[in-house]
C-alpha cells in the first residue's frame, strides 16, 4: 500500500508552497482555479489497443500495438467504466475523444453509414458525466483500406467509401456538438502512405485534396463542431512517403479556413511543436494538440514528465493560448495496466499544466525585454525546482483524487477485482 501523507502535512505543505510562489507574484489558488478550467481530451482507443468494437481481427492495422497484459475493455460498457476511473484518479478537466470504431450500432454498420444514433451510449454517458466530446472517423483497420490508402487511393470507389465517412464524421460530430453544449473537434488523420520512393507524389496528394473539398463541402456552426488535420512525417511502412505530410495540411489548412491538429509524436526528433505552436496559432485558428511521447520510430509511448511536456505547457501558457487550444492525450501502450496508462498520461499533462500555471512567466519576460539573458536563464533554472508537487498534491486533495502513489493501490484493486474477471 502507497500511503498517501496526512492530511495536515499536504495543507502545511501547500501552504509553505503558496508563500515561494507569492514571492515571485505568483498566485496558488488562481493557478489552481485556472486549472480546473482547461479541458485534457482522453483517447478512449488506449483502452482497447486501437481494435474497436467491429470484430476486425485479421484485417491489417494501421497502428501498431505492442504487448498483451490482460484486462482490456471489450465492449462500450466497459470502457466507460475504466475511462470513469481513469477520470477519478486525475484532477483534471476531462473530455473524451472518441474513433469512430468505437460504434455500438443495433445491427452491424458499415463504417461509412454511422450515425449518431450509433453513438448514442457514449453521448448519454458523456452528458451524465459533464464530459465534452471529440471525434474521430476512423481511417484504418478496415477491408476498405486498400494496401494502406484511404482519402488517397488511386481507386475510386475506395475514396468514395472514405469521402463518406468524412462527411458522416462530421455530422455525427454536429450531435454531439450539440447534444452536449460545447464543440465536438472532428480530426482526420489518414496513415495513406508509401514503403518505397513513389513514382508519382503530386497524384496522391491531388486525391487527397479533392476527397477533402468533397468532405467539408457543407458548412457547421463553429460553436457546435470544427474539424482538424493531423499530418506527420512517417508511419511504420510508409517511411518514404505520406501523403498527408505537414506542409500538405497546413497549407489546406490556412487556405480553406480549416484547423490543425499537432501530434508530438509526428515530427523529425530534433523539431519540436513547443515552437511550432505560436508560428501556426498566428495564422490558423484552430489547433489541436495530440500529447504524445515519441521514442525512435515510434510515435506513441505513454506520456510521462520532462522538458518536452513542460515546455509544451508553458509555450501555451506564456503565448495566452491556454483554453484557446485545444490538448488532447495520443498514445497506446498494451504493456502495462490500460487504465494505469491513462492516468499516468492525464497525471503528467495535469502536473506540466500546473507547472506552467505556476511560473513566474512574467518575470522571464521582463528580463528578456531588458536584455537580461542572464536572469532569464539564471531565473528559468530556479523556476524548475519551486514546489509545484505541494501544489498538486493539494490539488488532488480538494478534488477529491488520491494524493500520490496513493492512486496506484485503487488503480490495483480494479484490476484485481474488475479488470481480472475479463477473460
Ligand atoms: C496516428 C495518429 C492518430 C492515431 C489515432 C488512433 O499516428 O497519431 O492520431 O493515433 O487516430
Ligand atoms: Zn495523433
Amino acid at each position: 500500500m502507497y500511503t498517501k501523507p496526512d492530511e495536515d502535512t499536504i495543507v502545511k505543505s501547500y501552504e509553505t508552497a503558496r508563500g515561494r510562489f507569492g514571492a515571485f507574484g505568483v498566485d496558488t489558488e488562481k493557478a489552481m482555479e485556472q486549472f480546473k478550467t482547461i479541458p485534457i481530451s482522453l483517447h478512449n482507443w488506449q483502452g482497447d489497443d486501437v481494435r474497436g468494437f467491429e470484430g476486425m481481427e485479421g484485417v491489417a492495422s494501421q497502428n501498431l500495438v505492442t504487448g498483451n497484459y490482460p484486462g482490456a475493455a471489450r465492449n462500450g460498457d466497459e470502457m466507460r467504466m475504466d475511462i470513469d476511473k481513469a477520470f477519478s484518479l486525475s484532477p483534471c478537466k476531462h473530455r473524451v475523444n472518441l474513433h469512430s470504431m468505437y460504434a455500438e450500432p443495433a445491427r452491424p454498420t458499415p463504417r461509412n453509414e454511422l450515425t449518431a444514433d450509433d453513438f448514442s451510449a457514449w453521448i448519454r454517458w458523456a452528458k451524465e458525466r459533464g464530459y465534452g466530446l471529440d471525434f474521430n472517423a476512423s481511417f484504418f483497420t478496415h477491408p476498405m483500406m486498400i494496401d494502406g490508402f484511404s482519402l488517397a487511393s488511386r481507386r475510386k470507389d475506395v475514396r468514395d467509401y472514405w469521402i463518406k465517412a468524412g462527411k458522416g464524421a462530421r455530422e455525427i460530430s454536429k450531435v454531439m456538438g450539440e447534444t452536449l453544449g460545447t464543440a465536438c473537434i472532428n480530426n482526420i488523420w489518414v496513415p495513406d502512405g508509401l514503403k518505397d520512393l513513389p513514382a508519382n507524389r503530386m497524384l496522391y496528394r491531388e486525391y487527397l485534396k479533392d476527397s477533402l473539398d468533397q468532405i467539408f463541402e457543407k458548412t457547421f456552426d463553429h460553436r457546435v463542431t470544427y474539424d482538424v488535420l493531423e499530418g506527420k512525417l512517417f508511419g511504420i511502412g510508409t517511411e518514404c512517403f505520406t501523403v498527408g505530410s505537414h506542409e500538405f495540411y497546413l497549407a489546406y489548412a490556412a487556405k480553406n479556413g480549416k484547423g490543425v491538429c499537432m501530434d508530438t509524436g509526428h515530427y523529425h526528433p530534433t523539431e519540436t511543436v513547443v515552437d511550432k505552436i505560436s508560428s501556426v496559432a498566428l495564422l490558423v485558428d484552430d489547433i489541436l494538440l495530440h500529447v504524445s511521447r515519441g521514442i525512435r520510430w515510434d510515435s506513441d509511448h505513454v506520456l510521462i514528465q520532462g522538458d518536452d511536456l513542460t515546455g509544451l505547457m508553458q509555450e501555451l501558457k506564456r503565448a495566452g493560448l491556454f483554453g484557446k487550444i485545444a490538448i488532447g492525450l495520443d498514445y497506446f501502450d498494451a504493456s502495462i495496466n490500460r487504465v494505469a496508462a491513462w492516468v499516468i498520461g492525464l497525471r503528467a499533462a495535469g502536473k506540466a499544466m500546473l507547472t506552467a500555471l505556476l511560473e513566474p512567466s512574467d518575470l522571464l519576460e521582463k528580463a528578456e525585454a531588458e536584455g537580461d539573458f542572464t536572469s532569464r536563464l539564471a531565473l528559468l533554472e530556479e523556476f524548475k525546482n519551486l514546489p509545484v508537487n505541494a501544489v498538486w498534491d493539494y490539488l488532488c486533495l480538494v478534488n477529491g483524487v488520491p494524493v500520490g502513489a496513493a492512486w496506484l493501490d485503487v488503480l490495483k484493486e480494479y484490476e484485481n477485482t474488475i479488470q481480472a474477471a475479463r477473460r
